[in-house]
């Protein structure tokens, strides 16, 4: 008499959560009335809600269901997804997100060509419009930029770099974490990336389409922190490039500075294409540069500082703070540039376009 073998005995599921009281009980009913032999790993990132309490209980009845508690120094969604895959003790893994956005369904799916050799197996979304705009268009220019970066790299890639649900030979994975971990961005959503960045050359890649849903409940974590580590992972020019956004996008000075510039920039250019004198249209000028100062600042706070973020009344106050105190300074240099003392004195000033001529009344 043959013992019968459960098909899923040699999957570990990987859930990293935070904050997910709402979802990880009904994904833990779901995934394990699925798939009961495998083994389910809930990575939590000391969450302040019931997550822990709620999979602790479940755990109690279900011995293949175990919680990995992270230390509360070393937060991040691809340091917990490093973690599981280390603490996972079968031949294969899917990692997936824990609010229903990737299907219970297909994880079996992933399973079934890990199982027929493929040592990477992405779930590739088939349908992104579930994603707002702007996100469709983070997520695209994320994904371009990881393309180049993996071709010219030479590295495996996928149609779905920024993917979150995929699975793979635990072993392979586990070396490459091993040997190139220390240079993973721990703090990013991102570890598909990271993981095909510095799997072997030779690594295959096979692809599973998946209906991608909305989140059932909570709220997202993803923030404007998270988007620059997507850049960061990017390489030198990546780094370069997230170093900048932060600064003239994040930073308060930074948005500050930048939108100074800017406004300050286009009055010159204006009053020099114009051949437009101080004294005749500086308010017209500097209420134009104003409002150009104010939607870069609407902007960038709109697109970086607010998403994923609740706390928008102050950040409005900051924002008609930084922009008014922008105006008063431009309005000061413009007095300083070209006030009466100044006004003879047009051909020492490189701006000499903009200013009056001598003998101007
Ligand atoms: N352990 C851990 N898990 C996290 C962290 N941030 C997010 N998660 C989990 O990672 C999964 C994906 O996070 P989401 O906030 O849904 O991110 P997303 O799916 O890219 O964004 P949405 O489409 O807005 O939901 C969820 O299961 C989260 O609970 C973290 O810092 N640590
Ligand atoms: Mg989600």
């Amino acid at each position: 008499m043959g013992c019968v073998v459960d098909e899923h005995e040699e999957l570990t599921i990987i859930l990293p959560t935070y904050n997910e009281a709402g979802n990880i009980q009904p994904m833990l009913e779901t995934l394990s009335s699925l798939y009961p032999g495998a083994s389910i790993i809930v990575a939590d990132d000391n969450s302040k809600d019931n997550t822990q309490e709620n999979v602790l209980d479940f755990a109690n009845s279900h011995p293949l269901t175990r919680l990995l508690r992270r230390d509360p120094a070393d937060r991040g969604l691809t340091a917990s997804i490093v973690d599981g895959i280390m603490s996972a003790e079968t031949a294969h893994f899917v990692v997936m997100d824990a609010d229903f956005q990737h299907p219970p369904g297909s994880v079996g799916d992933l399973h079934v060509k890990l199982k027929a050799g493929a040592e990477i197996v992405v779930g590739v979304r088939e349908d992104k419009t579930k994603l707002s705009v702007s996100r469709m268009l983070a997520s695209w220019g994320a994904h371009m930029m990881a393309q180049v970066y993996l071709k010219t790299m030479r590295r495996p890639s996928s149609q779905d770099t920024m993917s979150g649900f995929f699975g793979g030979q635990t072993k392979l994975c586990q070396r490459t974490i091993e040997e190139k971990g220390h240079k993973f961005e721990r703090a990013g959503f991102k570890v598909l990336f990271d993981l095909l960045k510095f799997l072997p050359h030779s690594t295959e890649v096979i692809e599973v389409q998946f209906v991608f849903n909305t989140r059932r409940s909570g709220e997202s974590k993803l923030s404007s922190r998270i988007i620059l580590s997507i850049l960061r992972q990017c390489g030198f020019v990546g780094k370069v490039t997230a170093l900048a956004v932060q600064f003239m996008l994040i930073n308060m000075v930074g948005r500050f500075l930048s939108a100074l510039s800017l406004g300050l920039l286009f009055t010159f250019w204006i009053m020099g294409i114009q051949h437009i004198v101080y004294d005749d249209h500086m308010v017209t000028s500097t209420v134009l540069a104003f409002i150009l100062a104010m939607s870069y600042l609407v902007i960038a706070n709109k697109y970086m500082l607010t998403h994923g973020r609740r706390d928008g009344l102050v950040l409005g106050a900051k924002l008609v703070f930084t922009a008014f105190s922008g105006y008063m300074v431009n309005l000061y240099i413009f007095y300083m540039a070209f006030s009466a003392p100044f006004q003879c004195r047009p051909c020492q000033c490189s701006w000499d376009s903009a200013l009056p001529t001598c003998g101007t009344p």
